[in-house]
């Protein structure tokens, strides 16, 4: 059952108040990142997660996303609840894309499990600029296509109260 709150798709019954989620974002693409951001940041606060409790830190690019996420989870004076790591990666001419993809989601993947807190996969892996604006709700054409991060905020909670048991 989904219903609209504050312009966002929200799920009903999923109660974020009292988490605390750490999101991690890359600089590379910064446009279509900071929109993702966005997506996630409102979701998460239409969901009762408090301003206060949301922690976003910048890394460089999608490669520097699993060690920033292991490394800030591990840090924390605080724990959190949750992480959302946030990049997009678009395809060039070389085998950059395939590797930082592959890298990037398989390291993700580790600092989940290793650090017993969800990490959430909020990297799009984009083979033209125009399917990167679109996944962030910027899309040029009628409809602006829907924002990822929407769904990486409710991703989060969910598995952040699945952990909590
Ligand atoms: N980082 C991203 O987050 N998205 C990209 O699309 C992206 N493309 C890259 C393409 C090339 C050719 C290179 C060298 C790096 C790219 N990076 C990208 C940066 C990468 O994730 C990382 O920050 C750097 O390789 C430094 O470790």
């Amino acid at each position: 059952m989904e219903h609209f709150e504050k312009g966002v798709v929200t799920k009903a019954g999923l109660n974020g108040t009292g988490l605390r989620v750490l999101i991690v974002h890359t600089r590379w693409n910064l446009p279509v990142v900071e929109a993702l951001v966005k997506g996630t940041v409102n979701t998460l606060q239409a969901h009762g997660v408090e301003a206060t409790n949301i922690v976003i830190k910048d890394v460089p690019g999608a490669y520097e996303l699993p060690f920033a996420s292991q490394s800030l989870l591990q840090s924390a004076k605080v724990p959190f609840d949750a992480c959302i790591s946030i990049g997009v990666l678009i395809k060039g001419s070389t085998m950059h894309f395939e590797y930082i993809a592959d890298a990037t989601s398989q390291g993700l993947m580790r600092v989940g499990l290793d650090t017993r807190i969800p990490v959430i996969f909020g990297v799009l892996t984009c083979l033209t600029e125009d399917q990167a604006f679109e996944r962030a709700g910027l899309g040029r054409g009628p409809s602006k296509g829907h924002n990822h991060g929407e769904d990486w905020a409710q991703a989060a909670i969910e598995m952040a109260l699945l952990n909590r048991g």
